[in-house]
């Protein structure tokens, strides 16, 4: 099996945190969506991060998706089975993957167009779908009380954590930890873990 995509990427790196997890090998191949355009669409013509190419050769997008694809083949789950739990933890899933889009929005309009056609009223829209969505998951992750222990890690706080620390990264100062305290207190100890720390958004060379 085969990971495709950068662990800058914050839906590449909840995929490989999760992959380690569940204890289901693979190779991972750091290529960007961006610099390496054309090496990627030799694998995945659509140049989505993450691609996942399975041991039969099937070329699988999306993080949930993949996820989803993953979990059954592995003895671990890291979808909660009570159901009450479990629908808090795909409404948990649901935010942090909003803060993600989000964030990757403004970072593609600043970035990736030139400064005379950024379109400010797009970038307020997405501003406050930004802050709603963080809102929400703080919320949810102190009624949840999440605690930063690998046996205890699900689908929704892992995605909590990446979204968090992929914030700080590429927009420092957007969000501050007074806004989000239980979020920031949860992420900064998920980052202790080995296995978010073997998952590095940056890479060490860097
Ligand atoms: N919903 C997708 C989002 C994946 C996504 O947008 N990845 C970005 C990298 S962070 C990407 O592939 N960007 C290139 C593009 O969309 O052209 C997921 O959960 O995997």
């Amino acid at each position: 099996m085969q990971l495709i995509g950068m662990l800058d990427s914050p839906y590449v790196r909840r995929v490989a945190i999760s992959l380690r997890l569940l204890g289901v090998p693979f190779e991972h191949r750091s290529l960007s969506v961006f610099s390496t355009f054309e090496q990627f669409s030799q694998i995945n013509p659509v140049v989505k991060a993450p691609t996942l190419v399975t041991e039969d050769g099937v070329v699988l997008m999306d993080s949930t998706l993949i996820l989803q694809w993953v979990e059954p083949l592995a003895s671990r789950r890291l979808t909660p089975v009570d159901t009450t739990e479990r629908l808090r933890d795909l409404r948990v899933t649901g935010l942090a993957l909003a803060v993600c889009e989000k964030v990757v929005q403004i970072v593609y309009e600043q970035q990736l167009r030139p400064s005379e056609k950024q379109h400010q009223p797009w970038l307020d829209r997405v501003d406050r779908q930004l802050h709603a969505a963080y809102e929400a998951l703080e919320a949810e992750v102190l009624s949840a009380g999440l605690v930063a222990d690998v046996a205890l890690l699900t689908h929704g706080s892992i995605a909590a954590a990446v979204a968090w620390s992929f914030t700080q990264l590429v927009l420092p100062g957007r969000l501050v930890p007074t806004a989000s305290p239980s979020l920031a207190r949860f992420a900064e100890a998920a980052e202790k873990l080995d296995v978010f720390r073997a998952c590095p958004q940056v890479s060490v060379a860097n």
